[in-house]
């Protein structure tokens, strides 16, 4: 894809910070395309005859990433979906990319990202939030073994990635330890600025 004709957002953040929750309301209010990875890699997983089921539900249990080729290559055919739908051009990708050679991949073959969207949360609140979002998800990555392992790969592999897009004067950071109406107000307040 060319810079000039799509625009693609990373939101990125701790897990539980909220991103799906924003996401969804700027889908809403910026005609943006949301993609969540994570969400995509759940789909392919359940995919009968994905040859790549059990690889994805072993690393997604132990809060490990999943091999980019894997990632890059289910995003890049969802923006391809979705531009053959006329759904739009402007992407926010959610929850990728999480370690930083899968930044560097996906900028070199798919498209350099516009901004980063960064949520900043203090742990116990995506704790607490993960926690009590496990008693329905289904999810098996919300229990507390994973999670903490979720924990300790964001601040490890993860979080460098927003630091060296820091570098580059591309970070948005929005504090999320507030309710959804208030972080999205601040959210708002960024898109506005850039994409109204
Ligand atoms: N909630 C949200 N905002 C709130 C607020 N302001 N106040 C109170 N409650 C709030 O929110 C989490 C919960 O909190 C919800 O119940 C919500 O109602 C509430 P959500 O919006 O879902 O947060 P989000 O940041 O999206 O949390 P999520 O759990 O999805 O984050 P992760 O980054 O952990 O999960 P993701 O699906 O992106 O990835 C899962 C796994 O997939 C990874 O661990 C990894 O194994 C794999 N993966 C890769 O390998 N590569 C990728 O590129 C992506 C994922
Ligand atoms: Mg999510």
């Amino acid at each position: 894809f060319s810079e000039k004709d799509v625009t693609v957002v990373f939101v990125l953040g701790g897990p539980g910070a909220g991103k799906g929750t924003q996401c969804e309301n700027l889908t809403k209010d910026y005609g943006f395309v949301h993609l969540s990875a994570g969400d995509l890699l759940r789909e392919e997983q359940k995919r009968p005859g994905s040859k790549y089921g059990e690889l994805i539900n072993h690393y997604i249990r132990e809060g490990l990433i999943v091999p980019m080729e894997v990632t890059i290559a289910l995003l890049q055919q969802a923006m391809t979906e979705a531009i053959a739908a006329n759904k739009g051009t402007r992407f926010l990708i959610d929850g990728f990319p999480r370690k930083m050679d899968q930044a560097i991949k996906f900028e070199e073959v798919v498209v350099p990202s516009k901004m980063v969207l960064y949520f900043e949360c203090p742990e116990e609140v995506m704790l607490k939030r993960l926690m009590k979002r496990g008693e329905s998800s289904g999810r098996v990555d919300d229990n507390i073994e994973s999670i903490q392992k979720r924990f300790r790969v964001f601040k490890d592999t993860s979080f460098p990635v927003i630091e060296a897009f820091e570098k580059q004067n591309k970070v948005q950071t929005v504090t999320c330890d507030q309710s959804v109406e208030d972080v999205y107000k601040n959210v708002k307040r960024i898109f506005d600025t850039l994409f109204s």
